[in-house]
């Protein structure tokens, strides 16, 4: 029989393409969903029938012991959080609560109820903050929003139960990694929602924060198989995961709006600054301080070279491929009326 994983955050991103993966290479897949949660299980429609879901939640001790214990999996992928950087500064104690205590209660429940389970930790690129790029497994951290500040406390908790408690436990250093599946509240799929309900002349323009902010945007379907390689080692260890390119938001900009056959050009500064689209004028971007966090990260840039050596893993999917594979799963609710714009351009 092949081996048993229970992720968390499965009904997120990069829970359907971990499952997906899981799936493909034979696991019995297990997940865990909030019983709050409604119409979560949609982005799981062509898996469901192959995973077992169990309620549960991460701020719940007793719900994460039942399940680890009853599983009894092999590994644990704790994708599970409040994963909104900007929605943290409103929310922090709830993303602490969330995103920190939860990892230290799911690594309590394995401690416990499996200690032989392997542990990956959904770590992240925030922590590294305003540390200059390109960031690496020696980067100093440097936690700028509420959100990074929980998800250093998980780190440190992964690294204390490796070294005290002698557990298979890793933390992924992950840049940001967007997919169709990513969620409309995250910039990458704001701009490419906005970019086509505009040219299909449903939506006025995309009012956007900070354009100048840099980060380094690859595919999730590449990145859930670094998780897996984190997992397969003969010593557990931390790993970034990256493409090494940078790409600032205003530039995603621009090459959603190429990729779709228009050109944008910019005018004004700061908060009256706008993009229009050069064919016609028509002001399709506009800045509102609404969307300013308390405190920016400027610029991620990751260095993989630890997981190209050890994992053997790099990034394969381009921005390029990224961004149409992002348009392309719009095509069914944008494809015909897109196509009349063009024509009218
Ligand atoms: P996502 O799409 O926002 O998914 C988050 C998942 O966590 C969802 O399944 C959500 O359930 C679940 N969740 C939230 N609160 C929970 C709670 N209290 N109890 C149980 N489950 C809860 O995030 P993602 O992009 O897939 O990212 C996966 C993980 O990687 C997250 O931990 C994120 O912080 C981290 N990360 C992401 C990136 C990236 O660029 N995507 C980069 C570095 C690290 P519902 O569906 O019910 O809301
Ligand atoms: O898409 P974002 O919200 O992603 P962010 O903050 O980089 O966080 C994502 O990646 C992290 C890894 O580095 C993960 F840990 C985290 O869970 C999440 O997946 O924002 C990207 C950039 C930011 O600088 C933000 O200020 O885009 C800027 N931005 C400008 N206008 C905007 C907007 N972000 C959002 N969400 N919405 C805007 O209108």
């Amino acid at each position: 029989m092949g081996k048993i994983a229970l992720i968390t955050g499965i009904t997120g991103q990069d829970g359907y393409y971990l499952a997906k993966l899981l799936l493909d290479k034979g696991y019995q897949v297990h997940g865990v969903r909030q019983p709050l949660a409604h119409d979560d299980t949609h982005h799981l429609t062509p898996l469901r029938h192959a995973l077992t879901l169990h309620w549960g939640d991460m701020t719940d001790q007793t719900s994460l012991n039942h399940i680890v214990q009853s599983v009894q999996p092999d590994e644990i992928y704790n994708l599970a959080a409040q994963s909104h950087v900007g929605v943290s500064f409103a929310v922090p104690e709830y993303t602490m609560n969330v995103n920190g205590h939860g990892t230290i209660r799911l690594l309590e429940a394995l401690r416990l109820y499996a200690p032989e389970a392997r542990f990956y930790q959904a770590g992240t690129s925030e922590l590294f903050g305003n540390s200059p790029a390109p960031q690496n497994e020696q980067t100093p951290f440097d936690p700028q929003s509420p959100y990074a500040a929980a998800k250093l406390l998980a780190h440190q908790a992964v690294v204390k139960y490796r070294t005290q408690h002698g557990i298979y436990a890793v933390n992924g250093l992950l840049f940001n990694h967007e997919s169709p599946k990513r969620g409309d509240d995250f910039v990458t799929q704001k701009i490419v929602k906005a970019a086509l309900a505009i040219l299909a002349g449903q939506q006025d323009a995309l009012v956007l924060g900070n354009l100048d902010a840099e980060r380094d945007w690859g595919h999730a379907v590449d990145y859930v198989e670094g998780m897996w390689h984190m997992l397969q080692q003969d010593v557990p260890d931390d790993f970034v995961l990256a493409t090494g390119q940078a790409c600032s938001v205003r530039q995603f900009v621009e090459e959603v709006f190429t990729a779709l056959g228009h050109q944008i050009k910019w005018q004004g500064q700061g908060l009256d600054e706008v993009g229009i689209l050069v064919e016609n004028n028509q002001e399709v971007v506009r800045i509102a301080a609404d969307y300013y966090r308390p405190a920016e990260v400027h610029c991620l840039i990751g260095d993989s070279r630890k997981a190209q050596q050890k994992l053997n893993w790099s990034a394969s999917t381009t921005r390029q491929q990224l961004i149409q594979d992002m348009i392309d799963a719009q095509q069914d609710i944008y494809g015909a009326d897109i196509q009349t714009q063009r024509i009218r351009a």
